[in-house]
């Protein structure tokens, strides 16, 4: 089958039973629609802008970011209502800041109702974090500032309001954050040329043009079309021979399976919280609701290459896999290198100069079932945990339910205990799936900042999940704080 074709291929089940023509209702068992075939005409790849950022007096970079409702035009002579930040009326410019930059984030909220604007990734002060208990009314503006003391990453902004944050979501309140520090300088760094951010999500489409919620599954919302940066079927024109994706699976419900034509190798440099110690070698990473990773493809003049999304396994029973879309294969993006190339350096065989985290630390377990954790639903008046700052701990996730889930906790540092994985090669995460009938466990840190009162979240990402109550909320506390039991004054959102 050839690459160019642009054509999207149901997954194996369905393709074995014969059906070609991508059809929704053959694919609506178990809730998928499958992807559809729109027959688009590739068009270019939408780079979401940088967002301005001033200085204050006190030099501090500032970056202002309105949320407000807007229309896009997907589908050709189709308006979609949509939401937006900064201007764009879906998704959000990306932000950039530098470690050891202070920052101050002011975000007004344009919408009809109370939203909140979460940091994912970001070590932040709990109060600055955006979770359920930094609510912005309509036409408030809320600020958060913090000192970035982190290594580079690619994070990400997105609403976290209580029990609201799948449908903010998928109208489109999304966005990239991005931090620097001494980056290898032979990484490919020129935003939007060959440092190019792909942020993945998928939209099922109503008679009238606007957004699908109301076709849910077990999953969550499970869109037929994939828009990479709000583009349909993207291409990508090329000028150097190496290029540096930074993907971003902002999606409700879907995971994808990133790869190049047929699982070609490309190099994954790094993953939700910054780079890799060293470059690897991969044919395709894996990305449920909230990871990220980043990879470097090489190309030669003149020869397309295309980004793919293929099916794979969540380790998922009765067709649960289908649910979270890893049975369909689809295209993502084209790449269409020049027919002459600026020669780029070659991946430094060093990366991340972190730390690895030590183990050592006590344990804390998590059971997953019936979209609850250890048998709770979020209840935004109790403290379901306390940890200490900056203490090492293993976090261990089991996940007892039928259904795949992933476990995102807010300002940790993470890295998952993987047996094959020496402690020098681990990669920083922030974001793990958890499969079914397995036990995931990770070294988790989290601090520096402490505050006896106000709570971090631990959540399922996938957006649905997240809603139904799959959180717990936790304190960090400093030596000799005593942290609080309940919290009171809380908005239930
Ligand atoms: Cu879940």
């Amino acid at each position: 089958m050839s690459p160019l074709s642009r054509r999207r291929f149901l997954g194996a089940t369905l393709a074995a039973a014969g059906a070609v023509a991508v059809s929704s209702v053959a694919g609506c068992a178990n809730g998928n629609p499958g992807i559809r075939d729109l027959g688009a005409s590739p068009r270019p790849l939408a780079i979401p802008p940088l967002a301005p950022s001033t200085r204050d007096a006190a030099g501090r970079r500032v970056v202002e970011l309105v949320a407000a409702p807007g229309t896009s035009s997907f589908l050709p002579g189709v308006a979609t209502p949509t939401w937006g930040y900064g201007g764009l009326p879906f998704g959000g410019p990306t932000v950039r800041v530098a470690r050891g930059d202070d920052v101050v984030l002011r975000v007004t909220n344009r919408l009809a109702g109370t939203t909140t604007t979460h940091w994912h990734g970001a070590s932040v002060p709990a109060r600055a974090d955006g979770g359920p208990h930094q609510p912005i009314a309509p036409g408030a503006t809320w600020e958060a500032s913090w000192r970035v003391d982190q290594p580079a990453a690619t994070l990400w902004y997105h609403p976290h309001p209580h029990g609201q944050t799948e449908r903010h979501v998928l109208r489109g309140l999304f966005g990239l954050f991005l931090v620097d520090d001494d980056i290898p300088a032979a990484l490919p760094s020129d935003y939007g040329v060959d440092d190019v951010p792909l942020v993945l999500t998928d939209r099922s489409f109503a008679p009238d043009g606007s957004f699908d919620e109301q076709h849910r599954n077990s999953v969550g919302l499970l869109g037929d079309t994939v828009l990479v940066n709000g583009t349909i079927a993207p291409y990508l024109d090329v000028t150097t021979t190496r290029v540096r994706l930074r993907v971003l699976n902002a999606s409700s419900a879907r995971s994808y399976r990133v790869a190049v034509d047929d699982e070609a190798p490309l190099t994954l440099v790094g993953t939700d919280g910054g780079l890799l110690p060293a470059p690897r070698t991969v044919t395709g990473v894996v990305l449920t609701p909230g990871e990220r990773a980043e990879v470097v493809v090489d190309v030669a003049p003149g020869r397309r290459r295309v980004l793919r999304s293929l099916s794979h396994d969540l380790g998922a029973v009765n067709g649960v896999t289908r649910a979270a879309g890893a049975d369909d294969s689809f295209d993502l993006l084209e790449l269409r290198p020049a027919a002459r190339l600026t020669t780029s350096p070659p991946v430094p065989a060093r990366l991340s100069r972190e730390t690895p985290l030590a183990e050592g630390g006590r344990t804390r377990r998590f059971v997953l079932s019936n979209n609850r954790i250890n048998g709770r639903a979020m209840d935004m008046s109790r403290i379901d945990e306390v940890v200490p700052a900056a203490a090492t701990e293993i976090w261990e996730f089991t996940n007892r339910h039928t259904l795949p889930h992933n476990m995102h906790v807010h300002d940790a540092r993470m890295q998952v205990l993987e047996p094959d994985v020496p402690a020098g090669e681990r990669a920083w995460k922030d974001t793990v799936a958890v499969p079914p009938s397995t036990t995931v466990r990770a070294l988790v840190r989290v601090g520096p900042h402490t505050d006896p009162e106000v709570p971090y979240m631990l959540h399922c990402h996938l957006l649905r999940h997240e809603d139904d109550g799959m959180m717990l909320q936790f304190l960090v506390v400093g030596a000799g704080q005593r942290a609080a039991t309940t919290i009171a004054g809380h908005d239930h959102g």
